[in-house]
Formats: structure tokens, sequence, C-alpha cells
């Protein structure tokens, strides 16, 4: 278990992959969350006890600067790896996860790079993730909410314009579904505009947004 949290905080996907250069020809995230399957290892403890507390290092030395995308984006990759496995089992409900999510980027916005991230934190925080892609229109957010009861939202904006359709996104979803929390991020968007916008909670970055969906579960 602590070789596969390694493999997801170095960003060691599986054998072939040639980053980080002294872990070269040595199993990855693939090979070992399948050899821990196959071991008898519950899939939920290898989220709990591997995924989950490697991802949270991850986000958190982002949000201390001390990685940056590229790393994030190649831990993201080893974790998505490893999820491939853990899949079947939380689709059958052997497994469960905490609650589901639904990201997108706001109306006429068409930035994916940070809402991406923000998506893999959070399925490494142990999540489901519904990614709705870009360029989201509050009637697609509607639909998920009526989909899936009790989820919650995430908008992202980069544009200094389409902050604005955030606004109005939140004032659609609070309309028809007064209980849904939503949480708000991108480059532009402070915690000031959240009050503005009535969104519940705003983070400038994705370990922020796990840590903020964990507590509002744990209340
Ligand atoms: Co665009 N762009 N862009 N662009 N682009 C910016 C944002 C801009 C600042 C560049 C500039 O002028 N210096 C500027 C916005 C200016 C403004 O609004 N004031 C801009 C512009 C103007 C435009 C166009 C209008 C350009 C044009 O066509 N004339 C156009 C708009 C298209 C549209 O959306 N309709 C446009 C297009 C594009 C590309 C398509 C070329 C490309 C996007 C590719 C893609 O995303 N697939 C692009 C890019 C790459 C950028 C820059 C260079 C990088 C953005 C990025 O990915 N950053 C950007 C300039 C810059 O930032 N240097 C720029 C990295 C990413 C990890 O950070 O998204 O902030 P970020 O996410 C962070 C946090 O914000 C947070 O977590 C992430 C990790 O820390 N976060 C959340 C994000 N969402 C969150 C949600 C949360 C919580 C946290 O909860 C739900």
């Amino acid at each position: 278990m602590k070789q596969i949290s390694k493999c997801i905080e170095l960003g060691k996907i599986d054998r072939k992959s040639p980053f980080p250069p002294d872990m070269k020809d040595k199993d990855g995230a693939h090979e070992l969350t399948r050899k821990a399957l196959d071991d008898g290892i519950r899939p939920s403890d290898i989220l709990d006890t591997a995924l989950i507390p490697a991802m949270e290092i991850v986000g958190n030395k982002f949000s201390r600067n001390e990685i940056f995308v590229p790393q994030m984006l190649m831990s993201a990759k080893a974790m998505k790896t490893a999820m491939e496995h853990l899949r079947p089992f939380f689709q059958s409900g052997e497994a469960k996860r905490k609650g589901v999510f639904a990201i997108g980027t706001v109306a006429g916005d068409l930035h994916d790079i940070g809402k991406n991230l923000v998506a893999m934190i959070i399925e490494g925080g142990g999540w489901e993730v519904i990614d709705l892609g870009v360029d989201v229109k509050a009637e697609k957010f509607i639909s998920c909410i009526n989909e899936y009861p009790g989820c919650f939202i995430g908008l992202s904006a980069l544009l200094t314009t389409t902050m604005e359709n955030m606004k109005l996104t939140v004032e659609e979803l609070k309309s028809k579904h007064p209980d849904t929390k939503i949480l708000i991020g991108g480059a532009p968007v402070t915690d000031d505009f959240r009050k503005k916008v009535g969104a519940d909670f705003y983070a400038p970055d994705p370990q922020g947004a796990v840590t903020y969906l964990n507590s509002v579960m744990a209340s």
C-alpha cells in the first residue's frame, strides 16, 4: 500500500513510465493496484489507505507551491490508472465513495485545465466526480442535480467576462435547488465575489475544494 501511495505521489503510472528516473523499470500504480486486489486487499482499503492520503499530499504540496501543474498531472494520471482497477467495485456498490461532486466550466468559458485538476484531486479524495465539461449552462447543472439528488456542484471560470455567467448560474441553481451546495473557483474568482453571487464556498486551489467537501460531509 505504501508503494502504491508513493507511485501516486511521485507520478509513477506504470512499469513503462520513465518518470521519476529512479523508479525506471519498477512497477507503478497500475501493476501494484492490480497486485493488491489479486492479493485480496479490499478496494475500499486501497482507496482509503493508499490513494486518498497520496492525493492529499499532492494537493497540499501544490497549495504550498512545492510542486507545479505538470507534477500534479502526473500524479493525477497515476491515481486515475489505479482508480480504473477499483471502478468496477464502486459500480457494483461493493465499495463506497463519499458523495457525488459535479463540476463544469461555466457558460461561455472554454478553459478546463484548472477544472480538470480540481476534478482529479476530488476524485482522488474519494468522491465520485461527474465532469460536465466546458461551456456548461445552468440547465445542464440542473439536470445533473435531478439525476444525482444531493450532489455538490463546482463551477470554474477563468475569464472576467464569464464570471458574470457564474453569478447567473448560481442564481438559477439556488432558485430551483436552494439546498444544493455550490463551490466556486478559478483564477479571477475571490471570496468577496462568492459572497456577492451567493455561492457556498470559494476554493483557491484543488486541495481547498476537497477539504471543504470533506468538512461538509463530516458535519
Ligand atoms: Co485563455 N485567457 N483565453 N486560453 N488563458 C487567460 C485566462 C488570460 C488571463 C490570458 C491573458 O490575457 N493574460 C485571459 C483572461 C483575461 C481576463 O478575463 N481578464 C484569457 C483570454 C482573454 C482568453 C481568450 C478570450 C483569448 C481570445 O480568444 N482572444 C480565449 C477565451 C476562450 C473562451 O474560454 N471562450 C482564451 C482561450 C484560451 C485557450 C483555449 C487558448 C487556452 C485554454 C486551454 C484549455 O483550458 N484547455 C487558454 C489558456 C491556456 C490560458 C492561460 C494561458 C492559462 C490558463 C490555465 O490553464 N492555467 C491563461 C493565462 C494564465 O493564467 N497565465 C489564460 C493553469 C490552471 C491550472 O490554473 O485555471 O487558474 P487555473 O486553475 C487553478 C485555480 O484557479 C483553481 O485550481 C486550479 C489549480 O490551482 N481552480 C479552482 C480552477 N477552477 C476551480 C474550481 C474550483 C476550485 C478551484 O471549485 C469548483
